[in-house]
């Protein structure tokens, strides 16, 4: 198949070009937005063993019209995986001008997708990174994008509502939204991946960017390096936060179930994209347990939480989905930890502590 990846300098985006080209025509486009963003506020992030220049990348922003809707004109692909978004929630939430910047480039990127393939490429599957916090964290089920709802007596199948805590989770709301109404109205097949948030340093082919900070990196990310520095593990409020997560070689296996069972004309699909609930309080005492086993002296603090996000909630998120199309998780062990944490003992000297604390507040 003919595969377009945007995004594809990410942290899942470079290892899914790699992974797909094995089998596939792949071409991987990024325009070095988050490189950029990285570099310009001095952000220190373990490098990839793989540079994005090895995939003979096109450099693009989605968000300009001109840019991506020639690229699909011209490479009329059976897929595009669009990962081209700005990732943060506390960057959109640092003040109104990052806010903005982070709706318009999400939305406009998705947009103009929908257009490129609504005039030129109609049959495309797109595969679109959602996220499990579009839902938030409801007093019911999360069901996989849609509800049935019975009221005074009559039942529908809704989309599931939406109740995001940040502006980063709320773009992609607006994502769902937008590629339900392109399915619905114009007949596109998309596919809608809400995603829980992703762990581990590397895939079958490559160890990707790996990023610690206040920012841009991940819960459990952040605790390893904290571990491997010394630092106190920061567990924002009570910790009883829980999130559906998943392994980073799973993420990409999860594309290519999805890729491989495309979603039919006019077909809008949800599928949950994590293997296993957990709560940051056991994630930190994983790492903590793990940690001191190895002769690291790691140690937890429960700072005040930077996030207006609930501390106690209920957390059942289904997904039957992708587990009944085949995926085996790689659950996450002992052994997971252990094996990070040598990792980036390797680049202990290179720790920047300065950016570990939270600073945007909200
Ligand atoms: N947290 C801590 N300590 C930290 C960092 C985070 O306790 O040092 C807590 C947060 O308060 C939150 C949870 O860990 O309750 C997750 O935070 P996060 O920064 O790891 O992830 P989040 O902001 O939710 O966003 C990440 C990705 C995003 C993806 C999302 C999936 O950055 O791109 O969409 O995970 S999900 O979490 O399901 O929304």
């Amino acid at each position: 198949m003919k595969i377009i990846v945007l995004g594809a300098d990410g942290y899942l985006g470079l290892p899914t070009c790699i992974d797909l080209a094995r089998d596939h025509t792949v071409v991987a486009v990024d325009n070095l937005l988050k490189r950029d963003l990285l570099v310009s506020n001095d952000i220190h992030y373990l490098h990839s063993d793989v540079e994005l220049n090895e995939l003979d990348p096109v450099f693009i922003d989605v968000a300009n019209w001109e840019s991506i809707s020639h690229l699909v004109k011209r490479i009329q692909p059976d897929v595009i995986i669009n990962y081209a978004e700005i990732p943060s929630a506390p960057y959109s939430m640092a003040d109104r001008k990052q806010g903005m910047k982070t709706i318009m480039n999400n939305i406009k990127g998705n947009l103009n997708i929908i257009y490129a393939l609504k005039e030129f490429s109609p049959k495309t599957h797109l595969i679109k990174l959602g996220t499990l916090g579009e839902y938030g964290t409801p007093n019911i089920d999360i069901e996989e994008g849609y509800l049935d709802v019975t009221h005074n007596g009559r039942t529908d199948r809704m989309l599931y509502p939406k109740s995001p805590f940040s502006i980063y989770h709320l773009s992609k709301v607006h994502d769902s939204d937008a590629l339900a109404f392109a399915s619905r109205v114009w007949g596109l097949r998309v596919t809608d991946l809400n995603q829980g948030f992703v762990w581990g340093h590397e895939s079958d082919d490559v160890r990707p960017r790996f990023t610690y900070d206040d920012v841009f990196g991940t819960a459990l990310n952040r605790f390893i390096v904290q571990a491997v520095a010394g630092h106190p593990l920061t567990v924002y409020g009570k910790g009883n936060q829980t999130r559906g997560i998943l392994n980073l070689r799973d993420t990409l296996k999860c594309i290519r179930l999805a890729i491989e069972n495309p979603a039919g004309e006019g077909e809008f699909r949800v599928f949950n994209q994590f293997t296993e609930s957990w709560s940051i309080n056991q994630i930190a005492n994983l790492i903590y347990e793990v940690g001191n086993d190895s002769g690291l002296d790691v140690k937890i603090d429960h700072i005040q939480n930077p996030r207006k996000e609930k501390e106690d909630h209920y957390y059942n998120v289904k997904n039957d989905s992708l587990m009944n199309m085949g995926l085996e998780p790689h659950y996450l062990r002992r052994e997971d930890i252990k094996s990070m944490l040598e990792y980036v003992s390797e680049f202990k000297g290179e720790i920047v502590n300065d950016q570990i604390m939270p600073r945007v507040k909200w």
